[in-house]
C-alpha cells in the first residue's frame, strides 16, 4: 500500500479523497495555487505544496508542477478526483513514465473513451446496447443524408471527441442535415481539434441512466446500480438519486451485468460510469466515464460502500473488497448540488461566505469545502457543496432532503438552495417522472 497519495485536485473532493486516506492510514498531499492558500483542502490534508497561480492552466492542470509536488513531498501516487486532469491520457502516461501510480484507469482506457466513436465501437463489440446510427464516422454530407434516410428523422449529429453536450446537433428532418451537419463538425473542429462526427437516433423523452462500474484491473468486475441524472441543465447535472424511480430490479440486473462483464473483459480498473439514455424500457449506451464521478457518494449511500477506498486499494494491486454477491442495495440517496450561482440565470456568484451551517443528523451527509469567512475565488468551479441524503425508500429520502436544505445556511453568496426548495414542490418530482428535458422546461415555465 502506498504511504503517501497526493490530490491533485481542490475543493470537496479533495477532501473526499484526504478522508478516505486518512481512514486508510495513508499520508495525503495537497496541491494548490496562489488563489487556493486558504482553501480547506490546503489546511485538511498533512503536507500542502503551491502548484502556481490561479488560473487552473497554469496549476491544476501543470503537468510538471504536478509530477514535480510528488517528487518534492515523496508521494508514490496521485488520486486526480473528477474534472481537472481525471480524463487526461497524456498525464497518465506521464505520470507512469515517472514511476508514479495514477489512481485511476489506464491511459489506454481512457484514450478509448475518450474518442466516442472508439467508446461506442468498443462498447457494440463487448455486447453493450448503443442507440442505432452510423457505424463509426461519417466522412460527408452525402453519407449523412444516406444514414438519415435509412434509420429515420429525427437524428443527432455528434463530434467524436466531444461529450458533456458539445458539438452535438439535432437533425428534425432531412432539411436540417446539411446545417446540423457543417455546424456540428465545425464545433468540433473548434472545440477540440477534430472534426470527426457521427450520427444516432435522437430519443426525444429519454432519462439519463448511469451504470456505476468497478473493476479490478485484472478480469475481475462488478456493478453498483444506476442513478438517475435526469434532471440538468445545460449539461449540468443538478439533482442526481439512486436507484432510478423507473428501473426495476430485473432491469438493474440485466444492464448491470452486461456493464461488468463489459469492462471486466477489458480489464478496465477502478471505478467507472456507462452512460445511457432510458426510453420504453430499453437501454441505449452513449459514453463512457473513466473517472469518479460527483455523484458517487449516491450510490456509497445505497451500497454502504467506500468507493474512493477501493479505488485506491486496486491501485496499489489489491484486491476489491466486495464481489458482485456482497452488494445489495439498502434503501434509497439524492444528491444535490450546491452551487454558487444566482438564479434563474445560473450565473456564477463568487465571494465571502459570511456564515456557513452545515446540516446533520440521520441520513444527512454534506460534502463541502466551505467553512464560516471563506472567499469563493473565481477562477474555478461553481460547485460548493453536495448535500446527500438516504432513506429507507424515495419518500424517505425526499422528507429528509427537505429538512436537511432547511437547516443548511451559506449566506454572503447567491447558491442553487433555492431551486431544490421550489423543486420540492413539484409533484412530478415526488412521483420520479421526470426526463432529461423537464428541468429546463419547468425553469422555462417557472422563471420565463
Ligand atoms: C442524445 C440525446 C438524444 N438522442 N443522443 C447530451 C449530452 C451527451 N452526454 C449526450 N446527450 C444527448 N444525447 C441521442 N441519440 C439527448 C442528449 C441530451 C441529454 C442527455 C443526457 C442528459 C441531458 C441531456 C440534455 C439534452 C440532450
Amino acid at each position: 500500500m502506498f504511504d503517501k497519495i497526493l490530490i491533485a485536485n481542490r475543493g470537496e473532493i479533495a477532501l473526499r479523497v484526504i478522508r478516505a486516506c486518512r481512514e486508510m492510514g495513508i499520508k495525503s498531499v495537497a496541491v494548490h495555487s496562489t488563489a487556493d492558500a486558504d482553501a480547506m483542502h490546503v489546511r485538511m490534508a498533512d503536507e500542502a505544496i503551491c502548484i502556481g497561480p490561479a488560473p487552473s492552466t497554469d496549476s491544476y492542470l501543470n503537468f510538471a508542477a504536478v509530477i514535480a509536488a510528488c517528487e518534492v513531498t515523496g508521494a508514490q501516487a496521485i488520486h486526480p478526483g473528477y474534472g481537472f486532469l481525471s480524463e487526461n491520457a497524456k498525464f497518465v502516461q506521464i505520470v507512469e513514465d515517472h514511476d508514479l501510480t495514477f489512481i485511476g484507469p489506464t491511459a489506454e482506457h481512457i484514450r478509448v473513451m475518450g474518442d466516442k466513436i472508439t467508446a461506442k465501437d468498443t462498447m457494440k463489440d463487448l455486447g453493450v446496447p448503443c442507440v442505432p446510427g452510423s457505424d463509426g464516422g461519417v466522412p460527408d454530407l452525402e453519407t449523412a443524408k444516406k444514414i438519415g434516410e435509412e434509420i429515420g428523422y429525427p437524428v443527432i449529429i455528434k463530434a467524436t471527441a466531444g461529450g458533456g453536450g458539445r458539438g452535438m446537433k439535432v437533425a428534425q428532418t432531412a432539411k436540417d442535415m446539411e446545417s446540423a451537419f457543417r455546424t456540428a463538425r465545425a464545433e468540433g473542429k473548434a472545440a477540440f481539434g477534430n472534426d470527426e462526427v457521427y450520427i444516432e437516433k435522437y430519443l426525444t423523452t429519454p432519462r439519463h441512466i448511469e451504470i456505476q462500474v468497478f473493476g479490478d484491473g485484472k478480469g475481475k468486475a462488478v456493478h453498483l446500480g444506476e442513478r438517475d441524472c435526469s434532471l440538468q441543465r445545460r449539461h449540468q447535472k443538478v439533482f442526481e438519486e439512486a436507484p432510478g424511480p423507473s428501473i426495476t430490479p430485473e432491469e438493474r440486473a440485466k444492464i448491470g451485468k452486461i456493464c461488468a462483464d463489459a469492462v471486466a473483459k477489458i480489464n478496465y480498473i477502478g471505478a467507472g460510469t456507462i452512460e445511457f439514455l432510458y426510453e420504453n424500457g430499453e437501454f441505449y449506451f452513449i459514453e463512457m466515464n473513466t473517472r469518479l464521478q460527483v455523484e458517487h457518494p449516491v450510490t456509497e449511500s445505497i451500497f454502504g460502500v467506500d468507493l474512493v477506498r477501493e479505488q485506491i486499494r486496486v491501485a496499489a494491486g489489491l484486491p476489491m473488497s466486495f464481489g458482485q454477491e456482497d452488494l445489495t442495495i439498502n434503501g434509497h440517496s439524492i444528491e444535490v448540488r450546491i452551487n454558487a450561482e444566482r438564479l434563474p440565470n445560473f450565473s456564477p456568484c463568487p465571494g465571502k461566505i459570511t456564515q456557513y451551517h452545515a446540516p446533520g443528523g440521520l441520513g444527512v451527509r454534506m460534502d463541502s469545502a466551505l467553512y464560516d469567512g471563506y472567499s469563493i475565488p473565481p477562477y474555478y468551479d461553481s460547485l460548493i457543496g453536495k448535500l446527500i441524503v438516504h432513506g429507507r425508500d424515495r419518500q424517505e429520502a425526499l422528507a429528509r432532503l427537505h429538512r436537511a436544505l432547511g437547516e443548511l445556511i451559506v449566506d454572503g453568496i447567491d447558491t442553487t438552495i433555492p431551486l431544490f426548495h421550489a423543486l420540492l414542490e413539484e409533484g412530478d418530482i415526488h412521483s420520479g417522472e421526470y426526463n432529461i428535458h423537464w428541468l429546463e422546461k419547468w425553469l422555462e415555465a417557472t422563471y420565463g
